[in-house]
């Protein structure tokens, strides 16, 4: 899968894909992101990609044309199976919107910055408009970031039996049990027995029940009950 970022800040884009399961990912050729730097193709002076609002306002908008230039070279070279916008006003990104992207292709992403890109760009090009929350960041690329972890670490292949995505939150539209390791002490705080009963059925129906609870309390529209 390819995965190719617009942005007019790169370096945030640096590390976020250079460690753990994205770098192993990358390393096995089964994620491939490419970050453009959107000032690198403005026709305009001084690398400028943004401008005042036309009726009047605080906050620069991304120009049209740095965009569509870029795009356009872009979509030249290959298909793209969805080009994204990251807007707080997207729809809310959730485990079910990853899954369904880990299955593509090739997936473009523009990052908003200043006040957002001119709306003639999302008519256009934008196939798909993705929010991360209900809070405002200064800019799309650590949501771009957040989308493509959750996204990439479902590639198949990309996870082993170690990482396995089975049983992560959400992927069975529950939240995960709780998880412990050495010692089986801990200043007084026990392990749960069950754990240690070395019966794999019991360790199951343990951690179900769990997950069952935690969601009830803590995420009940989860489970449908809101
Ligand atoms: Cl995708 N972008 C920005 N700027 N803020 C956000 C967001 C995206 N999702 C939540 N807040």
């Amino acid at each position: 899968m390819r995965i190719d970022i617009i942005t007019v800040v790169p370096e945030l884009l640096d590390s976020p894909f250079a460690h753990s399961i994205m770098k192993r990912a990358r390393a096995k050729g089964l994620l491939e992101v490419v970050v453009h730097n959107l000032r690198d193709h403005t026709p305009y002076r001084q690398a400028q990609v943004d401008d005042y609002q036309f009726g009047g306002g605080a906050g620069m908008v991304m120009m049209p044309e740095p965009l569509a230039i870029l795009l356009d070279k872009l979509k030249e070279e290959r298909q793209y199976d969805e080009v994204i916008f990251m807007t707080p006003d997207g729809k809310l990104f959730d485990q079910k919107t990853a899954n369904s992207l880990s299955m593509r292709g090739n997936i473009m992403i523009i990052c908003g910055h200043y006040k957002g890109i001119d709306e003639r760009i999302r008519q256009l090009y934008v196939t798909m408009e993705i929010s991360i929350g209900d809070y405002v960041l200064s800019g799309g690329e650590l949501a771009a970031a957040v989308v493509v972890d959750a996204v990439g670490r479902l590639i198949p292949g990309v996870l082993n039996d170690e990482t396995s995505a089975l049983f992560d939150s959400f992927q069975d539209g529950l939240l995960a049990p709780p998880v412990y390791t050495r010692p089986a002490d801990f200043r007084g705080m026990k392990v749960p027995e069950v754990l240690l009963s070395g019966n794999p059925k019991l360790v199951d129906e343990w951690r179900h029940e769990q997950s069952v609870l935690r969601t009830k309390e803590r995420r009940p529209g989860l489970m449908g009950e809101e």
